[in-house]
Order: structure tokens, then sequence, then C-alpha cells
């Protein structure tokens, strides 16, 4: 049965009214498995160009281009006004103006766009703790919990998200909902500027299947001609080949375009480390699976990690583990620790810890240990606890 959900009121519907029932509105967003999908690409439309918008209002109506304004200089990015001229990211600034002779020009600024980034990521973190950032426009969010965290269905808190955007910064997001990253990503193009798409798996195959091969994440210029110098110039002819064919002349990357074809990405939604972080990491020779093995390496990890404590003065709160597995899954894990500390010691039981609950027979290439919350070195083990004051 089609669900729907209202991008501005929020109100879930069983059907696929015109209308929004509650408020009117004919902006819902509807599909058969809105409610079993839950990762999501959340793009800023036009980001520069919409921040300085932003900025001055005088500006709304007006073609905008973002970049240096010299002879030689490119256009970093354009608003859609300008965009209906032609003009494009990376075009040269002449050629650009000489497409849109009224564009006004404006230079980057940088540090305004990394604040106007950080608050777009607050927003996100209200509805889920499990963001992946890709630059500072584009993030992908798994939003598994949120309707155990109360905010509804994912595409309620999805729209909520693009409601609080526009209202609490000031600029506009597309929004791609669907099963997994890749189709997630291809989504959030589908509609913009103020888009929000869903792909379900259902059809993910069959929309895949006209799209051009260059549309895979991860297929640059070279790939694409040599598919195409095999005759593959679409997702769909792609789909006909078998994922031994595509090992055979591509490798790992062979399997992913296999996946990929299908509309299938097992790859997780991986939050990004905490900036205010220490960590270490040691790729193993040989893959091992051996607790006693991981537990040898991770020792001289924390080693490293509470000298650098020390050198830094400062104290860690949380330790974090992360494990590659043999397929490249990242697993990271964490655990508050009972006091603040600098110790190896203390650093090192608490990732023996998580070592144990993750050695189930899997095997590893990586391991790193990190630690977060960090604060002053004087809050750092006290001295009672170890008895020695
Ligand atoms: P994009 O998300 O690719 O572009 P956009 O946000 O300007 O437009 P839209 O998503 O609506 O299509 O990139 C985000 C920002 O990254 C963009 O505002 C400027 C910057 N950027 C560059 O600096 N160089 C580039 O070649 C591109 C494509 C983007
Ligand atoms: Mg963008």
């Amino acid at each position: 049965m089609p669900k729907s959900v209202c991008r501005d009121c929020g109100e879930a519907m069983p059907a696929e009214p015109v209308a929004c029932p509650r408020c009117g509105s004919s902006r819902l967003v509807s599909h058969a498995e809105l409610d079993e999908l839950t990762i999501a690409h959340v793009d800023c439309d036009a980001f520069y160009a919409s921040v300085e918008k932003r900025d001055r209002p005088e500006l709304a109506h007006q073609p905008l281009i973002v970049g240096h304004p010299s002879a030689r200089g490119v256009v970093t990015t354009a608003c859609y006004v300008a965009r209906k001229f032609g003009v494009r990211s990376a075009m040269p600034m002449f050629k650009a103006l000489d497409l849109c002779p009224n564009a006004v020009v404006l230079a980057p600024d940088m540090a305004k766009y990394k604040r106007v980034s950080d608050e777009i990521r607050a927003i996100f973190r209200s509805v889920t703790a499990i963001i992946e950032p890709v630059s500072l426009d584009e993030a992908y969010l798994d939003l598994v919990d949120a309707e155990s965290r109360g905010d509804g269905s994912p595409a309620q808190a999805l729209a909520r998200v693009a409601r609080s955007v526009e209202q609490e910064v000031g600029i506009t997001v597309s929004i791609g909902l669907s099963a997994n990253k890749f189709l997630a990503k291809l989504a959030s193009e589908l509609q913009k500027p103020r888009g929000f798409s869903v792909i379900g798996r259902n059809e993910a195959k069959s929309f895949l299947a006209p799209l051009s091969i260059r549309k895979i994440n991860g297929v640059g210029a070279a790939t694409a001609s040599r598919l195409e110098a095999m005759g593959v110039t679409t997702i769909g002819q792609l789909q006909s080949l078998s994922e031994m064919q595509l090992v055979t002349q591509y490798g790992k990357f062979g399997r992913r375009l296999a996946r990929f074809a299908h509309g299938e990405d097992d790859r997780r939604v991986t939050p990004d480390r905490p900036t205010k972080s220490i960590s270490a990491e040691t790729t193993f020779r040989h893959d091992t699976g051996s607790v006693a093995e991981l537990w040898a390496v991770a020792q001289p990890l924390c080693e490293r990690i509470a000298g650098q404590l020390v050198r830094k003065g400062l104290s860690g709160g949380t330790v974090v583990l992360k494990l590659k597995t043999s397929d490249f899954r990242l697993l990271t894990r964490s655990r508050r620790l009972p006091h603040p500390t600098q110790r190896a010691s203390v650093l090192a039981e608490a990732v023996r810890q998580l070592i144990d609950k993750d050695a189930d027979g899997r095997t590893f290439r990586l391991i790193g240990v990190g630690v977060d919350e960090l604060g002053p070195a004087s809050l750092a083990d006290p001295p009672d606890l170890f008895g020695d004051i």
C-alpha cells in the first residue's frame, strides 16, 4: 500500500492523496516501501551560492556565481538561476560570463561555509547519530533508529530535517531515501533543488537499467572507457554481465560494479571520527581473526596513545576500537571509561573488552585504537583509584 508523508507538516498517511488532509500541502513524498527504507543522502542545493544569497536577499532572483572573479578563475558553484544559462561548476569564469553576462560573481568564503555546514550537521544529529559527512554540503544518514528515538518514520524525520535546515539555516537541501548508499545518492539528485526522492528495492534494477554507467560511484573516465570499449554504456547492459566476468576484468571493484548494477550496496553509513580525538592504527601483514593477535597489536597502540595524551596534557574519556574486516567493512566500537585517563593500562583494559566482543570468527585487516571526549590532564586518573596518593 502506498505510504505518504507530508513534507510541510510531517503528517504520515497510509494512502497516496493529492494533498495532505492535515495542512493541505501538495508536497508529499509517497512510496510503497516508504517505511522500510532507512538510508538517506542529503545534499545542499547550490551550496555556496545559496549561503551567499541567504546573506544578500537582494540577490535572491539574480544569477549568482561563486568563484574567484579573475580572468583565469573557475566557477566553484552557480545558483540555479545562473544554471539556466548553462553555467556549471568547474567552468572557466570567462566562459560562464559569456553565457551569463549579468551574473553577480562573489569570491568563496570557506570559513562561512564551514560554519553553515556545522549548523546543518547539528540538525542531522537531532534525528540520528549515524551520520557520514562526505563534504561540507552532503552526508549519508542512517535512520534505522528514528522510530525508536521518537522521530517517527525515517521519511518523517528527514522531512523535519529539511524544514529545520530551511527555517534555522536559511538554505534548502535535497534528500534521497533508499535501501543503501549507492541508491540514496542517486535518489538525492533526481529532484534537485528542494527535492525528496525515494528509490525502492523493487524498482531499483529497472530504475538503474537506462542510466549511464558513468552514474556509478567510482566509475571514472578510465573505467567508463574500458566498459564502453566492451560495448557497455548503460547499467542495464552491465546487469547482463556476470559477477565473475566483472571480477576477472576489474578485480575487487568488479564485484562492487556487479552489485551496484543490481542496486545492491552493503557499505555501511560510517560516522566520521570526532574531530577531537587521538588515534593510532596498524594494518596486519596477514589478515587475522585471532583474539591473541589482535590483542598483541592493540597493546602498543594503547601505549602510543597514552604517550600522546601525556605529551599533549590531555585525558581521554572514551576509547574507540576500529576494526576493518577482510572484506573492507569498518566496525567502530566505543566504550566510555569509568574515569578520564592517560594510562595505557586503562585504555588497554577497555580495548580488550571490545575485542572480545567483536572477535567472532571474522578476519580483520586493520585495527585502530582511539580516544575521544578529550579533557584536561588534571581530570585524568584520580589518584585514590590507584592507591598511589
Ligand atoms: P555540489 O553538491 O556538487 O554542488 P552544489 O551544492 O553547488 O549544487 P547541487 O548540489 O545543487 O547540484 O558541491 C557542493 C559544493 O562544493 C559547491 O557549492 C561548491 C563546491 N564545489 C567545488 O568547489 N568544485 C566543484 O567542482 C564542485 C562540483 C563543487
Ligand atoms: Mg550540493
